[in-house]
């Protein structure tokens, strides 16, 4: 599909793409590794749309080296995956796995030797289940747990992980996993899961101390964010649009960046020790934004129980999981960082963007995806004009590499550059990968554009 020429970026612009360990690793008894709370919720009757589980996935821990191929065939300068907390400690505490470890260990130097810059997220969801059935992330000593698990993973892979991410999307990780319930632990506590946002700040702040001891490489948060949009301009339609903000964009930024806690309805502080919001608020390198869409927004019905009511947005595009496509949200969210956080925002990379489409291989064994084409080269152009308007943005990840196991949504959405067929594990790169090897090679410095 053709695009005009991409603007060009930064020179030192990071490009990457993004994978979690849950989603693609498969061998989930190899090794030592323990249960997490995702195999124990996807085994657990009507929890996951196509009554899959993660136990083979993309087989990732075994084909590793094709996928590490697969990178350096895209020319991405970076990879960004997570390591699986159960694999280092299979219940959660105590001495690491050396075998868990091993397979990081493999991974990263096959990263390296190909000159792909490791980027390791601590925490993309999978709780070693013995955690969980202490209280999770309700439990506070949870946090403390989190510390000491990423004391050991930077022992072992301190001198080679290029940037640390403590979290991954704790306000999904919260509301989806604690607060609806549709997530892995599956708990239905609505407001009563505050708490578990307070235990996962607190885990990053510890975490990043014990990071600093271990290693000099940049540490960061991913966030997800979504800009509001508020439909209807009465006082009630802007007042449940600022608690939307408070609860999406703010509960999770507001405390890493120093200003302590929003303004929340439901939010109980007695959970919060003295101290903690200092613990919390340690600098960080880098803030990692993962965008997908913006939230339409407006007054509730006086029963809600809500303070805000949520709309789908009409006059977008939808991918295969009905989420809109709005490049113009990313330009939007960025600038409303800058605006809203100004000398205390760090610098920002993308660390997920990306869409589900039903991408299938076509008679000749290609895989057509020019909506994803369409989709990146919007974002793309967004990140552009942002970094035009002063946002310090230094680089972006694809989700994701490969076609993976999408949580609740088992394999039905497909969101890879790259097609996987699950009953033979082929691996096919999508027309998209082709794509964005051409866009990555013409940015890079001496090439003829
Ligand atoms: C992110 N929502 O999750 C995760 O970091 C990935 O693991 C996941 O595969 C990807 O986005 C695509 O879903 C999200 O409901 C899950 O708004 C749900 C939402 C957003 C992000």
């Amino acid at each position: 599909m053709p695009t005009a020429p991409m603007p060009e970026f930064p020179a030192g612009f990071r490009w990457g793409v993004s994978t979690s360990a849950h989603q693609i690793e498969g061998a989930t008894t190899a090794d030592g590794r323990g249960p997490s709370i995702w195999d124990t919720f996807a085994h657990s009757p009507g929890r996951i749309s196509d009554g899959s589980s993660a136990e083979v996935a993309c087989d990732h821990y075994h084909r590793h080296t094709e996928d590490v191929a697969l990178l350096a065939g895209l020319g991405v300068s970076a990879y960004r995956f997570s390591i699986a907390w159960p694999r280092v400690q299979p219940a959660g505490a105590g001495p690491a796995n050396a075998a868990g470890l091993d397979f990081y260990d493999r991974l990263a130097d096959g990263l390296l030797a190909a000159g792909i810059d490791p980027v390791a997220t601590l925490y993309h969801w999978d709780l070693p289940q013995p955690l969980e059935d202490a209280g999770g992330w309700l439990h506070r000593d949870t946090a403390a747990r989190f510390a000491e698990y990423a004391d050991l993973t930077a022992a072992r892979l301190g001198d080679r992980v290029r940037l640390w991410i403590t979290l991954n999307e704790p306000f999904i990780h919260m509301s989806l996993g604690y607060g609806m319930g549709v997530h892995a632990p599956g708990r239905m506590l609505l407001f009563d899961a505050f708490p578990v946002a307070h235990h996962q700040l607190l885990g990053h702040g510890l975490a990043v101390a014990a990071l600093r001891a271990r290693t000099a490489s940049p540490v960061a948060i991913a966030n997800n964010y979504s800009p509001v949009r508020v439909l209807g301009d009465s006082d009630a339609d802007r007042a449940a649009g600022a608690a939307y903000e408070a609860l999406h964009n703010r509960l999770f930024t507001d405390p890493l960046l120093g200003r302590g806690y929003p303004e929340l309805p439901g939010f109980d502080a007695g959970v919060v020790h003295p101290g903690d919001l200092d613990t919390i608020a340690a600098p960080i390198d880098v803030l990692g934004v993962n965008y997908y869409n913006p939230t339409g927004v407006r007054a509730a019905d006086e029963e809600s129980p809500l303070p805000f009511e949520l709309v789908p947005l009409e006059g977008y595009p939808r991918t295969a999981f009905d989420w809109p496509v709005a490049p113009d949200g990313l330009h939007d969210l960025l600038r409303w960082l800058h605006d809203t956080y100004g000398d205390a925002l760090p610098p920002i990379e993308i660390t997920e963007s990306g869409c589900a489409y039903d991408d299938a291989p076509d008679p000749d064994g290609r895989v057509p995806d020019p909506d994803r084409i369409a989709y990146l080269d919007g974002h793309l152009r967004a990140v552009r004009a942002a970094i035009d308007d002063g946002v310090d943005v230094r680089g972006y990840f694809v989700w994701s590499l490969l076609d993976n196991w999408e949580w609740a949504e088992g394999f039905t959405k497909r969101f890879g550059l790259v097609h996987v067929d699950y009953a033979t594990q082929t691996r096919t790169p999508k027309s998209s990968y082709t794509w964005l090897r051409d866009v990555i090679a013409a940015s890079r410095p001496g090439s003829a554009r």
